[in-house]
């Protein structure tokens, strides 16, 4: 019998058995993939559809809390006279000039016939920040002198319409951020010294507290919300609405809280500032029904709450110089060592820095506020787990420095090193399991003795950060 025709029993069970096999292997995978196709449909689904579920309260506030560090930029006309006006030296902020220099609404509008900045990059401002350790950026799409920075409809005074520049800034940061993972924010002014139903009319003094005028339901129903519309609309998602200029006679705590109901109608997991309404007053003095309205979080701005603002979030807004909007004469810079204590000081008492950049008119951040930002950037790539997503320090003041806390974790920023060696932390009751600086990849334990009620932690002799040495506790919480 032709041996090829012998089918031998095992060599044709081994046949059969392989090609079964092989079935199965692929029966197998071909359910895997249906089965993955199936997650992955039901995630994304889930996904958008968290995008349309409305959040609670703490899981909108998620990425903000994590966030605890951001960039904000004041740019617009303000800076092409950069504090000067007719030759002189204006004083105050940079982006009040069109107000402190009494400068008639039509004079300031040629301002933007030569607004042209030719060396803006979104891409370059977003990695400015990004390296930094900033996690989102608040761009005022409009500040109270009325200019737009998008390309609007519902107005001609806005950078593409009005200026040489015709560029959508606004869409190019959207674009840079989406890129990059970082949130874009929009700073919009309620007060609009611009529009004639708003406080153009009240030249030369355009921050008059005490007029009205008739008009300004027509300016906030037919100019303000299709504005927000087209922000929301065009360059979001968004992460936070900073609303600011809150305190003209002509808005009302109502007023805000329709404002707030009509933004979270635009995009219901938006963060909404407390300056929509009136809530700069302070939100823990309101009723929770009220704080709600009163915005998601406080503002304190150009200073850190002593305490911090407890029961409530909270972001400090700062300037880098003494103007939030571009002036050349203001070479007022802090240090960097002093903006990097200050990040430590804000989340040790549970608050997010908001720090600012005044572009110039050609569209750079000046060098003074990168070359801090690049240095704030190099410590936050070392000790960022002691900023991000941390709370409030439960130790009360420390003599050295701050700290801060994760579930399970201290961290001790220490600014003053202590020149014997030993670290105290008073207060402290939960039981240590170890201690290490944050920047030793090998996590090599520090001695951590008890003197009473006091940890103490034996420290190298010399300080690994002269600013800011983060010390990790990690305790049995
Ligand atoms: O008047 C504005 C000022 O120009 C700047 O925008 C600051 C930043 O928070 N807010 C207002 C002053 O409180």
């Amino acid at each position: 019998m032709n041996a090829s025709l012998i089918r031998h029993p095992r060599q044709g069970d081994g046949i059969r058995l392989r090609m079964y096999l092989v079935v199965i292997a692929a029966s197998l995978c071909a359910l895997w993939i249906a089965s993955y196709r199936q997650e992955a449909a039901k995630a994304s689904s889930a996904g958008s559809a968290d995008a349309k579920r409305t959040l609670s309260k703490d899981e909108r506030m998620k990425w903000w809390r994590d966030a605890r560090f951001g960039m904000f930029i004041h740019w617009g006309l303000y800076a092409v006279p950069a504090g000067e006006w007719k030759g002189k030296q204006v004083p105050g902020i940079g982006e009040w000039i069109m107000e402190r220099a009494h400068i008639p609404v039509s004079e300031y509008e040629q301002l933007a016939k030569q607004f042209n900045p030719v060396k803006f990059d979104a891409d370059q401002w977003v990695r400015i920040a990004k390296n930094a350790g900033m996690k989102y950026i608040v761009i005022t799409s409009k500040h109270h002198d009325g200019f737009c920075l998008w390309d609007s409809k519902v107005t001609s005074y806005d950078i593409v319409d009005a200026t040489p520049f015709k560029r959508d800034v606004l869409g190019e940061l959207s674009r840079a951020c989406k890129k990059e993972g970082i949130r874009l924010c929009f700073y919009h002014s309620i007060m609009d010294w611009h529009h004639p139903d708003a406080q153009a009319p009240f030249y030369p003094n355009y921050n008059d507290t005490k007029q009205s005028n008739p008009n300004f339901s027509r300016y906030v129903e037919n100019y303000m919300k299709p504005q927000l519309k087209e922000l929301v609309a065009n360059y979001g998602p968004l992460g936070v609405l900073w609303f600011d200029g809150e305190w003209i006679g002509d808005w009302t705590e109502p007023q805000g809280k329709d404002l707030y109901n009509y933004v979270r109608g635009l995009q219901p997991n938006i963060i909404i500032n407390n300056r929509v309404g009136k809530g700069r007053k302070g939100m823990e003095g309101l009723s929770k029904g009220d704080q709600e309205y009163a915005g998601d979080f406080g503002t304190p701005e150009q200073q850190i709450p002593a305490k911090g603002l407890p029961g409530v979030d909270w972001e400090s807004c700062m300037t880098m110089n003494d103007t939030w909007g571009y002036k050349s004469s203001d070479q007022h810079w802090k240090s960097g060592e002093d903006l990097l204590r200050k990040l430590a000081d804000i989340a040790s008492k549970g608050g997010n820095f908001l720090l600012n950049v005044g572009p110039t008119s050609e569209g750079l951040i000046p060098g003074a506020s990168v070359e801090r930002l690049a240095a704030m950037g190099d410590w936050m790539e070392v000790n960022g787990e002691s900023i991000y997503g941390t709370t409030a320090s439960p130790l009360g003041e420390v003599p050295w420095g701050r700290c801060t806390a994760k579930p399970g974790k201290l961290y001790l920023h220490v600014f003053d090193w202590p020149a014997n060696g030993k670290l105290e932390v008073p207060g402290l009751k939960d039981h240590v399991r170890k201690a290490y600086l944050l920047a030793d990849k090998k996590r090599a334990k520090l001695p951590v003795t008890r003197s009473g009620d006091t940890l103490v932690v034996t420290v190298p002799e010399k300080a690994p950060d002269r600013i800011n040495t983060v010390i990790v506790l990690e305790i049995k919480s």
